[in-house]
């Protein structure tokens, strides 16, 4: 399926007098309102592959019909959406889960739908059919030399395939890590992975990047090897220039102060991007902005003051990706969902008085600095997101035109209820 510019357009076009009534009580007093929107058209925000099916748990999975059968179709997705938001124009590949077994057809038609290729992701937390050792007790960590090589090798053909779609970024998660004490001695787990670590540096690009991903427990509950922000950006410190710590919400134990990490990672120059998604509890997936909006909030505060303290382009600079897929909704849905609260954080933070707010710190003011930012926050600014929107090409409200031309339904009658979607 495939959506047209008119579709877009008549339904703009209902819905004009009211967002410009919206949008003009907005400029009266935004005074910087036109950059905002700019801010806001140039920012793109990858959609992971593994997110266009009904995630599940490991209790299981209620698929839901109309899910995407193959890679091109996962891509076709995200053109929806992207036709729809104009702020999902690319694609962030998990390996082997979507592999690309025609990877110039899949370049051809991600270039069509203008969905670049955001950082590829490995895999080797879980075993695939035919491999000859497993990831049981870990994979760059473990005791068992050719089991890191095993696991070095998959990241090289990782790398292999981004190189062939023009990523240019590789995310490394592992799973690796303990359950038990005892189970695993620290040190030696830490040098063979950062053994690991160094050869699949030694192969990236020039111009590329490396992403370490850091988890605080799951799937191991004692011990992780990369648990925390520490561990990763003493990874990245030792591999060189090229590495970076990412920051997944959900990876953090409970009530963590994740902005405060992003603002210090940031000023090491050692912050790469995110996964963006909300929990209450742990690595939840849930929605980007459903539980915890205000924390996103803060997190983007620090991004934005942050990123022009180092002259950095908001939208270039980090790699923005999403990680956030489950059970109950439409994934299409919730995927639009989780867009447009990146893009509602974003735009509040970008309203913030920085220099009041500074003003307001020397003088020890610190209700003033409160309500700094929660005048930004408070603010109604979706007739911003909503504007630069428009200005794209992309629908003033994407959720309702996806029920009112009832995209599922059609994907429905074109792909059945097969579905061959992964996802943890
Ligand atoms: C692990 O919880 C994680 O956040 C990593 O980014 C994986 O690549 C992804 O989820 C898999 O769903
Ligand atoms: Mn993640
Ligand atoms: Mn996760």
């Amino acid at each position: 399926m495939k959506l047209e510019k008119y579709q877009i357009e008549e339904h703009n076009h209902a819905h004009r007098s009211t967002h410009q009534q919206r949008i003009d009580y907005v400029r009266s007093w935004v005074s910087n309102s036109d950059h905002i929107i700019e801010k806001l058209i140039e920012f793109q925000i990858a959609i992971p592959s593994w997110a266009l099916g009904t995630g599940g748990t490991r209790f299981g999975r209620f698929a839901g019909a109309g899910e995407p059968r193959s890679l091109e179709e996962k891509i076709e997705d995200i053109g929806l959406l992207h036709s729809l938001n104009k702020s999902s124009g690319a694609v962030s590949l998990h390996i082997p889960w979507d592999i690309p077994k025609n990877p110039k057809a899949i370049k051809a038609l991600a270039a069509q739908l203008d969905i670049k290729f955001d950082a590829v992701n490995s895999n080797t937390f879980q075993d695939q059919k035919g491999q000859q050792h497993s990831y049981k007790f870990g994979s760059l960590q473990h005791v068992d030399k050719t089991t890191r090589d095993q696991a070095i090798e998959h990241n090289l053909e990782v790398i292999h395939y981004g190189k062939e779609l023009g990523s240019s970024s590789i995310t490394v998660w592992l799973s690796d890590g303990s359950s038990f004490p005892g189970q695993l001695n620290f040190r030696k787990a830490f040098e063979n992975t950062l053994d690991g670590l160094q050869k699949i540096y030694g192969a990236l690009p020039d111009d590329w990047k490396m992403f370490v991903e850091y988890k605080a427990f799951e799937p191991n509950f004692y011990s992780m090897t990369v648990g925390d922000w520490g561990q990763s950006l003493l990874y990245a410190s030792k591999l060189g220039p090229k590495a970076y710590t990412l920051v997944d919400l959900g990876h953090h134990l409970p009530n963590a102060n994740i902005e405060q990490i992003v603002s210090l990672l940031l000023m090491e120059g050692k912050l790469g991007g995110f996964h963006f998604n909300d929990s209450k509890y742990g690595d939840d997936d849930l929605t980007v902005g459903s539980i915890n909006p205000y924390q996103l909030f803060l997190i983007f505060n620090e991004l934005v003051e942050g990123m022009d303290a180092r002259h950095m382009n908001h939208a270039t600079g980090l790699g923005w990706m999403i990680d956030a897929s489950h059970n109950v909704k439409d994934p299409l849905e919730d995927l639009l969902q989780s867009v447009e609260a990146i893009m509602i954080a974003y735009a509040q933070a970008l309203l913030i008085d920085q220099k009041a707010l500074e003003y307001a710190r020397q003088k020890n003011d610190v209700a003033l600095a409160q309500e700094i930012l929660q005048v930004a926050y408070r603010t109604d600014v979706r007739p911003l997101v909503a504007e630069a929107r428009l200005r794209s090409g992309a629908a003033l409200q994407p959720l309702e035109l996806f029920r009112t031309l009832k995209v599922r339904e059609h994907l429905i009658k074109e792909r059945g209820t097969q579905t061959v979607a992964t996802g943890l």
